[in-house]
């Protein structure tokens, strides 16, 4: 078995003890970070979300699963976010309320961070005044991104936008949104200036938004 089909299959067992080690040996065989993260972690991850939706695993399953896959991600994130020196801008970033999904959201902070910003990640779980608190705090952050995982939570994408709008501060950032459920249709409804579909693209996004790209 090759060691990206080791990783991923460690992963959906949710071998956590393992996974870093398997990473790093990936590493050391000179595979790509991005062929480790994609091939090996996040295609698992697939395996993981269709087995539950099958009733072929549960909740406690895919919790494992996710630690396993944490512990890999650890390992991989110095290769994946190469630090620039001065910080490009701030970009604020969370899940948004309701939402306890952070692999993805962790995933998005470390490639806006190799792209040079520096990210004030606020966690999951975040509700719109969480945001606006940090937005006043940070008047020279100027994007603002968003993550949602469930359907139910898409939402509190629109209800965080508006609560910045109230505000009177959403003319200071440019919103980005995404996260699994979330499409650009959707971005367009909910008057967000921006949506990517995975991490490396929302770094690309964060500096098309700051007018660096
Ligand atoms: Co949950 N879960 N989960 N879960 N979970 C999903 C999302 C689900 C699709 C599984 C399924 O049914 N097939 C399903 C949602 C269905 C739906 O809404 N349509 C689901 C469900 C139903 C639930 C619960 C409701 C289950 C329950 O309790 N009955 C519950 C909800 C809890 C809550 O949030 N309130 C729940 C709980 C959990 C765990 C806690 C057990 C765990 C999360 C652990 C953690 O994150 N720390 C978990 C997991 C692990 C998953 C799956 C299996 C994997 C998610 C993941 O990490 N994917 C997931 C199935 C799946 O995605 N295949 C599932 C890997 C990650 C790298 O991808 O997060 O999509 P993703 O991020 C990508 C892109 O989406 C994008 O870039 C990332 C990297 O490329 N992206 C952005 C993400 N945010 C972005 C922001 C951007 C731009 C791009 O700009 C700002």
């Amino acid at each position: 078995m090759s060691i990206v089909k080791e990783i991923a299959s460690a992963v959906e067992a949710g071998k956590s003890k393992v996974v870093g080690g398997l990473v790093e040996q990936a590493l050391n065989e000179g595979i790509e970070p991005s062929v480790i993260l994609n091939d090996g972690m996040i295609s698992a991850m697939g395996i993981v979300g269709e087995k539950f939706k099958n009733n072929e695993i549960f909740v406690p399953e895919m919790l494992i699963a996710a630690r396993a896959m944490k512990k890999g991600v650890e390992v991989l994130q110095p290769h994946l976010a190469k630090q620039g020196v001065e910080p490009i801008g701030k970009v604020i970033l969370g899940t948004i309320s309701g939402d306890l999904h952070d692999i993805g959201k962790n995933l998005v902070g470390m490639m806006i961070e190799g792209a040079g910003f520096k990210v004030l990640d606020l966690g999951v779980d975040v509700p719109p005044e969480k945001f606006i608190e940090v937005m006043k705090e940070n008047p020279d952050c100027k994007v603002v991104a968003l993550s949602a995982l469930l359907t139910s939570t898409m939402p509190a994408l629109t209800s965080t936008i508006k609560a910045i709008e109230e505000a009177g501060l959403r003319d200071t950032v440019k919103i980005m949104v995404g996260g699994a459920p979330v499409t650009q249709a959707f971005a367009d409804e909910i008057g967000a200036d921006g949506y990517s579909e995975d991490a490396a693209s929302a770094a690309e996004l964060a500096k098309k938004l700051y007018g660096v790209a």
